[in-house]
């Protein structure tokens, strides 16, 4: 073999699994007794970012819970590609629930934990956006209200991507989907992160599989309190969205630096910090990668969409103050 020189890698990547870092920092993916919470052999498709995202979070779920979690999971893609009777890929006590009652059992589960005496055991629910934001929501604000003691993730892949591509109410403006042949029209849908925010309750944040550290940082943040808490993950779908597979990350990134997803903290229902942009990038950079705004671009140019999709992202930018100064 010729020699090759030593090579240094960054820090800040996960080429080396950040072993660099201390201890302390580095991703919990770094450490070999990390509990690989959904594991290998899995039926996701191949880039898939709710695998990704779920993978990350629960894993350090486990970890900031000293192991002591139970989840219950929404039916959606997370469910069906992870749990197919008699197989599972989950390597925790997990628990599977209807489409729309996943915050219902969850809390559930936490009062049981309660009345055993078992407090220290903790709790999250978890689904897609048509579970959290459709059909599950009522369950959801109701988890909510009573600040229930479970931390609830939704993975955001905007769209009901299980069954085959079907609009949900986090479907963006313009996007095709199986039901929005020629896009999602303008001025509907729900801001559910904010909505929740509106509850008071003690934490939601929002993150996205760009930043797995980040990720991992906000559900160790968000198992430090006790009662309801809401974490709110973009999660690029390369089937539903019509991108390359090995594209999910750099999508990902590209929707936070253009101030399409803003990412921050919120406790007690006031934003506490926001992850900054250096450079905002325009939308068309986002948009022109993914097939479901293909339309948008050809056999002509739609002008008029995209500068409403941009005054989006200029209003998240402004709202959360995401620009570096
Ligand atoms: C009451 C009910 N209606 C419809 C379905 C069929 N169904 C199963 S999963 C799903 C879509 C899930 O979408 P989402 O929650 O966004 O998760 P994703 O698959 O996108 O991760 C639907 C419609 C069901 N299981 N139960
Ligand atoms: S359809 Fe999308 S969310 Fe479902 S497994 Fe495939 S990539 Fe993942």
């Amino acid at each position: 073999m010729p020699f090759q020189p030593v090579k240094y890698y960054q820090t800040g990547t996960f080429t080396v699994g950040n072993r660099l870092l201390p201890r302390e920092t580095r991703s919990v993916q770094a450490n070999m007794r990390r509990t690989n919470s959904l594991n290998s052999g899995h039926r996701a498709c191949q880039g898939c970012g709710e695998a990704l995202g779920a993978r990350y979070a629960i894993d350090a779920a486990m970890e900031a819970t000293n192991r002591q979690l139970v989840a219950a999971n929404a039916t959606g893609c997370l469910e069906v590609f992870s749990t197919p009777y008699p197989e599972t890929s989950w390597q925790i006590p997990w628990i599977h629930s209807l489409f729309g009652n996943t915050a219902a059992v969850a809390t559930g589960i936490a009062a049981a934990m309660k009345a055993k005496g078992k407090p220290e055991t903790r709790v999250i629910a978890q689904g897609g956006d048509g579970g959290t934001t459709d059909i599950g929501f009522g369950c959801l604000s109701g988890m909510f209200e009573r600040n229930d003691d479970v931390l609830y993730i939704c993975y955001d892949n905007e769209a009901y991507m299980n069954t085959g591509v079907q609009r949900s109410s986090a479907t963006p403006p313009a996007a095709r989907t199986a039901t929005t042949s020629t896009g999602n029209p303008f001025g509907q849908g729900k801001n559910v992160p904010v909505i929740a925010m509106a509850h008071g309750i003690p934490y939601v944040a929002t993150a996205t599989i760009a930043e797995l550290h980040d990720l991992e940082a906000k559900v160790r943040r968000a198992m430090q309190f006790r009662g309801a808490r809401y974490l709110h993950v973009f999660v690029s779908c390369p089937l539903g969205w019509g991108h390359a597979s090995d594209q999910s990350v750099r999508i990902a990134r590209l929707a936070k630096e253009t101030g399409i997803f803003p990412v921050f903290e919120a406790e007690h229902g006031e934003v506490v910090s926001v992850s900054k942009i250096r450079k905002q990038l325009p939308v068309e950079e986002y948009l022109r990668p993914q097939r479901r705004f293909a339309h948008l671009f050809s056999p002509t140019r739609n002008n008029e969409s995209i500068a409403r999709i941009q005054e989006t992202a200029d209003r998240n930018i402004k709202r959360y103050g995401l620009l570096h100064a």
